[in-house]
């Protein structure tokens, strides 16, 4: 009697875990043969991509926060793992159940489908013709599902389905029976993993064919931006403070840090973009691509920076631009009175409240087109973005923009505003310690201490340190590139005893104003407070 409950638990165990190996080979599948054939249809076919954009459009703000704040320019990829570990569990459970019940297994995908045939159709820019991916990739789900259901219960496809089979037991015997040499076991893994394996070559084969049928891609590749009319001055010698381990003052493109919206990165095709400036404006226009081109444009050092980033925080960039100054776009729309705001929208619809003003004064506000002598990377808004000295991202940094409204704010609010953060984004003046590293060991002696400090379209005119609470000391400055980027700044610690220690900065902007000590989160206008570390002198 004993005996046989064991047995009969085991062959439980043992029906579970063929079930779930079978769900989640079969939502490969599914997703796989999906992959495929969106490759031959919009983004928006994706049916992880298109989930994982609902997903964000209906994350509240507060989720998104603190997606942002922990995970940084890994939130999507956060959001993937747990979406696939979302979808592998749900597989599994359809698997389990298609084990005794394989219409009802069969049901549950077919439910999940529909979920995520909802999620294609309502994405901007979707048809019917979206769905074809998906309805493909459910047919080979539910084969699959089928045939290893059908497998693991020790049956041919052909025979009784085991869904006559009405316990466990009964459906599991043949795969509970035998042990990891048992033939019908030893079939069913075969042919789970032959599957799996099959999954895995159209799935990657499907994610290579929509590269290269990327059209944004393949023209980006043989774009050849024109020169600028004025070229960014030369960078000074000593820009980069001697500090080994220090960011580079100018940050490659690679390594350049990215927060959006945009699970899928929008693929705009240049010969199709267009700009349109509309608004409280005289003189309404469009913009092509090509006028874009063939505008006077400049070439300026700007950092860019988030106003999510945490004091001591890495969300900050720093490129040479090249674009077209923002105002003289305004300078041909002709604001009419009264207006205070330019709302720019993304074309995947994020949208940022810029004060008009700051684009008309003499700061290079562009709307950009390379980045550090190429064309802009697809993630940092090909082709077209905005960028503008001395202002948070979120307020000006729109990229994919595609449409300049002149407007007030009164009348309008960007993306963020209207959930939660500020209208008006100034970057605040900020100073960070990048050398040591928070808790590194250094050997005794002389230590280098180092970072950058920020305060947009003034400058730091100067930054202090303090070691273990005590005096202030002055660092030393790197050369300043322009008003409009970051400044790197070095101190050497001499005679550094054994022991643990503490080093603070602080920065102080070209008018001599001190950065704000006071500790503050980034919501809803950018945080503050002294940035200090800890680290140990062996
Ligand atoms: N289309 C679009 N543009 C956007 C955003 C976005 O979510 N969507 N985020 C903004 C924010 S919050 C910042 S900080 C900058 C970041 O630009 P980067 O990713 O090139 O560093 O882009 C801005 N432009
Ligand atoms: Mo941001």
């Amino acid at each position: 009697m004993g005996k046989r409950s064991t047995t009969t638990r085991h062959s439980n165990w043992r029906s579970m875990a063929a079930g779930s190996l079978t769900g989640i080979v079969a939502a490969g599948s599914l997703f796989a043969v999906a992959e495929l054939a969106s490759a031959f249809s919009g983004p928006a076919a994706s049916p992880l991509a298109s989930v994982g954009s609902t997903f964000i459009d209906f994350t509240p703000a507060w989720l998104k926060n603190f997606a942002i704040a922990t995970f940084g320019t890994n939130d999507k990829l956060v959001l993937l793992i747990s979406m696939v570990v979302a979808a592998a569990v749900l597989a599994a459970a359809a698997g389990v159940v298609a084990q005794h019940k394989p219409r009802a297994g069969a049901a549950m995908v077919l439910g999940f489908a529909v979920v995520m045939g909802l999620c294609i159709t309502t994405r901007a820019g979707a048809g019917a013709f979206d769905l074809v991916p998906l309805l493909l990739g459910t047919a080979a789900g539910l084969w699959v599902l089928r045939y290893l259901t059908a497998a693991a219960a020790g049956h041919s496809t052909n025979s009784r389905p085991p869904a006559e089979s009405s316990t466990a037991a009964g459906a599991t015997a043949a795969l509970g029976q035998g042990d990891a040499s048992s033939p019908s076991r030893r079939a069913f893994l075969l042919r789970s993993a032959a599957v799996a394996g099959v999954a895995v070559v159209v799935g990657f084969g499907g994610t290579l064919l929509s590269t290269a049928r990327n059209t944004a891609v393949a023209v980006r590749e043989s774009l050849k931006l024109p020169a600028p009319k004025s070229k960014a001055a030369p960078l000074p010698a000593g820009v980069q403070a001697p500090v080994e381990g220090i960011t580079p003052f100018v940050t490659p493109n690679s390594d350049f840090y990215r927060i959006d919206t945009a699970l899928i990165v929008p693929e705009i095709d240049p010969a199709n973009w267009e700009l349109r400036v509309h608004g409280m404006v005289e003189n309404e226009f469009t913009l092509s691509f090509d006028e874009l081109l063939a505008a006077e444009l400049v070439e300026s050092h700007v950092t860019l920076t988030c106003v999510s980033n945490v004091v001591g925080g890495n969300l900050a960039g720093n490129a040479k631009w090249l674009g077209y100054p923002l105002r003289e776009v305004l300078a041909r729309a002709k604001p009419t009175a009264g207006a205070d705001m330019v709302l720019s929208t993304s074309i995947d619809g994020f949208s940022a409240s810029t004060p008009l003003p700051v684009l008309q004064d003499g700061r290079d506000a562009l709307l950009a087109v390379g980045m550090n002598g190429e064309p802009l990377p697809l993630e940092h808004g090909f082709p077209v973005r905005m960028v503008v000295p001395g202002l948070y991202g979120f307020v000006s940094a729109t990229k994919w923009v595609v449409d300049l409204e002149v407007t007030t704010f009164a009348e309008k609010a960007g993306y963020w505003t209207s959930r939660g953060w500020s209208s008006h984004g100034p970057i605040k003046t900020a100073s960070r310690i990048e050398v040591p590293r928070a808790l590194a060991r250094v050997p005794a002696g002389k230590v280098a201490i180092g970072g950058s400090a920020w305060a947009q379209t003034t400058g730091i005119s100067k930054v202090e340190v303090r070691i273990d609470d005590g005096g202030w000391q002055r660092a030393e400055l790197a050369a300043e590139a322009s008003v409009d980027t970051w400044r790197q700044w070095s101190y050497s610690w001499d005679g550094a005893v054994s022991g643990t220690h503490k080093v603070q900065v602080r920065a102080y902007d070209s008018q001599a104003r001190l950065q704000i000590e006071e500790q503050a989160p980034p919501e809803p206008d950018g945080s503050t407070g002294w940035h200090s570390i800890t680290f140990t002198v062996a």
